[in-house]
């Protein structure tokens, strides 16, 4: 499902007609499953904490949805009706067919979750061989503490096998319930791509298995004299040096809660004076990370936390125009 927030990315790009068009078929959000052939299709599904999964009996017999641990229990589906289940903690839950037994499946359900999606800025997307596209990539945080999140790309090739990644990102820092929107992505299409239909998919989770959301868009290979690409290459989502970030962010610090340390990811907009400081929850200064010029962009800084004891700690960032600060658990 979009969330509020995503629905106003949309609404600002104006392509809300065509969303309905690109939405992709699994969302971290509500899941569904498909009871067909005496099986749950998917056998796994990942959700993050407060969504539904809703099994649909495709087959010509009852089945249920039951619980291995009496979480819940469906009942009987008769063919063509379906059963919708919340899930409101985090966990594993495997479940099974009280009539089939052997029918199995397992619902894991997490407390942070990310959302992923593409939109091609001209749709429908028809390139050369040899030409290149490009898109708006947008990432999402639906949990309220900063996470890292792995963001890969692959491509469903015209006789639908998978190639790639063509790019992988890997621990991905995001703050609380933000948006990362990067547009102008530009993918190179190679001379030698087989002319067809392909589908660009995007992935955000656990790399490789683990995936909490796709987001994906058909684009279509013609011929033509372009001739200039040799591989499929593409320009980075997540590359510090391409993106001058706008204003002073802190991104978050990974991991949190820590033992004993911790990795502190902010942006700068500018060359400049900048500090970044510990503070423990008495307002007193545990240690300085950074102190003097810094340019701009994103920053990654260190705190090793071996000499201080566990508890709640602030780090705050501070530029000649803004402060910002950030909670952060040390837990020995
Ligand atoms: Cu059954």
């Amino acid at each position: 499902m979009f969330s509020r927030s995503k629905w106003r990315v949309f609404y600002a790009i104006g392509l809300v007609v065509t969303v309905a068009l690109l939405a992709p078929s699994s969302y971290a959000g509500n899941v569904d499953v498909a009871i067909q052939n005496f099986s749950f299709v998917p056998e796994d599904v990942t959700i993050g904490v407060g969504d539904e999964v809703r099994w649909e009996n495709f087959d010509g017999v009852n089945h249920t949805s039951t619980s291995d641990d009496g979480v819940w229990d469906s009942g009987v589906i008769p063919p063509g009706e379906r059963f919708e289940f919340q899930f409101n903690t985090a966990g594993e839950y495997p479940y099974h067919c009280s009539i089939h037994p052997m029918m199995t499946g397992n619902v894991t359900v997490l407390q942070c979750v990310c959302e992923v999606d593409m939109i091609p800025d001209n749709p429908p997307v028809q390139v050369p061989q040899g030409g290149s596209f490009s898109y708006t990539g947008i990432l999402e945080n639906e949990c309220n503490q900063p996470m890292m999140y792995d963001v890969w790309v692959m491509i469903r090739l015209p006789d639908s096998s998978l190639f790639g990644p063509v790019q992988l990102f890997q621990n991905v820092p995001i703050g609380g319930n933000q948006i990362i929107t990067v547009p102008n992505i530009v993918q190179n299409v190679p001379n030698f791509a087989p002319l067809g239909s392909y589908r660009y998919i995007a992935y955000c989770g656990d790399y490789p298995d683990d995936f909490h959301d796709t987001g994906s868009f058909q684009f279509t290979v013609v011929s033509g004299l372009n001739g200039k690409n040799d591989e499929w290459s593409l320009s980075s989502w997540f590359d510090d040096t391409e993106e001058i970030p706008s204003e002073a962010n802190i991104l978050g610090n990974y991991p949190n809660p820590f033992n004993a340390q911790t990795n502190i990811t902010f942006d700068v907009p500018s060359t400049g004076k900048a500090k970044l400081e510990i503070y423990n929850l008495l307002g007193q200064k545990v240690s300085t990370l950074h102190e003097g010029n810094l340019d701009a962009g994103r920053h990654t800084v260190s705190w090793d936390a071996e000499n201080v004891s566990s508890g709640v700690y602030f780090y705050r960032l501070s530029t000649d125009d803004v402060t910002i600060t950030r909670k952060m658990n040390l837990v020995k």
